[in-house]
Formats: C-alpha cells, structure tokens, sequence
C-alpha cells in the first residue's frame, strides 16, 4: 500500500533524472517546465509521506502507546504481542462506522502485525475487535 506507492514515486523520481541527463547529452538545457506534471506530483507526495512509520505495540496491557498523533498520509503499524487474537477497527463496536475503512477485517495472532495509512484528518478512536475494552486512539492532522 504506502510501500508499494513509495516505491512507484522513486521510479517516477528516477525516470526524471535519467531525462535530464538525456536532454543535457542532447545539447539542450532542461528546464522546470520540461518535467511533466505527474512526476512533479509524485515528488511532492513523497514528501508529504516522507515515508513516515509509526509503531503501536499491542500487549496484554491494551495499546501502547494508547494515543498517538500522525500527520495525514502516515502509517501507523501494530505489532500484535498480547498472546490472544488482534482485530483493530476503529469504533464504535460492533459496526465500526466511525472510519470504516480503518478496519482490519480480519485477525491476526501472537507476533502478526497490521498496517493502515491514515488519509482523514480527525480523532480516530479504535479497539481490538476480539476484545473491546482494550482501546486506544489516533489523532490525524496536516
Ligand atoms: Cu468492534
């Protein structure tokens, strides 16, 4: 997802350079105008990305941290150690309206990890599915 389009940005990055060097070979100087739009966006995606990763452990305990703030187009990814099944949805349980999209769907077990790339400004309140008490939060803003 954020990796995969990270990784599409720094070939546009690199098809970029290649063609300045081609047009420098040529004789010609490249100027700002020459690049195409696209690439100038993917750049600028990349750096609002800035291919920021913030971690959330899961423990017996509940989440640690329990609240954390990310900028908008920011993953956060949680580690699953709490010995028992991990289903984060954001809330409110059982129908997860809140944000909808910010649902993993599915469990994971002991040691397994789940990723979303948060791209709504707000405060996301969330809990593990399997069991509702343990509950924390992610603030979204620019
Ligand atoms: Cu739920």
């Amino acid at each position: 997802m954020a990796v995969i389009s990270a990784g599409r940005n720094r070939s546009a990055v690199k098809t970029a350079t290649d063609s300045e060097i081609a047009t420098e070979n040529l004789g010609t100087k490249g100027t700002a105008a020459d690049i195409p739009q696209e690439i100038i966006d993917a750049v600028a995606g990349e750096g609002m990305v800035a291919g920021e990763e913030k971690t959330v452990e899961y423990t017996a305990g509940g989440f640690t941290p329990e609240q954390i703030s990310v900028k908008k187009g920011e993953t956060v990814s949680w580690t699953n150690n709490s010995g028992k099944d991990m289903w984060i949805a954001s809330d409110d349980h059982p129908t997860h309206r809140l944000y909808p999209e910010f649902d993993q769907k599915s469990k994971v077990g002991q040691g397994g990890t789940f990723k979303f790339t948060f791209d709504a400004e707000g405060v996301w309140g969330y809990h593990n599915h399997l069991s509702p008490a343990d509950t924390g939060q992610v603030t979204v803003a620019l």
